[in-house]
């Protein structure tokens, strides 16, 4: 893998549509930048099996944490909670998202999404998106999309939220994964 082992901060705003009312992040995120990775291969992944979020900005309105919830560990996030990863690739590349989420306790409005973003957050695209009737509390759901990067730098942002009104409006996700599907040399 290409990868050029470097992690760094870097402050950088995100503005994003949450549930109709335009919120801008100020985020420190971490960033890992991949040059040239290979078709095929592991962009960004994250089973929280390290029992850290320590790859995600954690914010919003609600808990976010890592616990013990299905196989193995997952992140929880509960109420208005959000969590944000971002990688930044070097070249132009067709990528896919994929996501496990499972949900307890939701009504009405309440969801459970994943979501992508390819241009700093003025766009998310659904990854996965958990209703009211998918809410059990132990079944997985999975869903993926797929992004084009335009390149030549470009920061692809994943985010994970419970979209709840109230405390007992429980999240979980597990098994975040981003691999190249199509490297377009630049
Ligand atoms: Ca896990
Ligand atoms: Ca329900
Ligand atoms: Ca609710």
């Amino acid at each position: 893998m290409g990868q050029k082992s470097l992690f760094f901060r870097i402050c950088r705003v995100i503005a994003g549509k949450l549930a109709g009312s335009f919120v801008a992040l100020v985020s420190f995120v971490t960033v890992t930048v991949w040059a040239a990775p290979a078709a095929g291969g592991d962009l960004f992944f994250d089973d929280f099996e390290d029992m850290t979020a320590n790859r995600w900005h954690v914010g919003g309105d609600g808990t976010v944490e890592v616990v013990a919830f299905g196989e193995g560990e997952s992140l929880q996030l509960t109420k208005r909670g959000y969590a944000l990863a971002a990688v930044r690739i070097d070249g132009q590349f067709a990528v896919k998202i994929e996501v496990g989420m499972a949900a307890n306790s939701l009504e009405k409005a309440d969801h459970c999404v994943a979501e992508a973003s390819a241009d700093g957050g003025a766009e998310w695209m659904d990854v996965l998106r958990l209703y009211d009737s998918e809410d059990d509390g132990e079944t997985w759901h999975y869903g993926d999309a797929e992004l084009m990067l335009p390149g030549p730098m470009s920061t692809l942002a994943i985010r994970l939220r419970s979209e709840g009104d109230s405390n007992n409006d429980y999240c979980w996700a597990d098994d975040v994964r981003v691999t190249v599907l199509d490297a377009i040399s630049p």
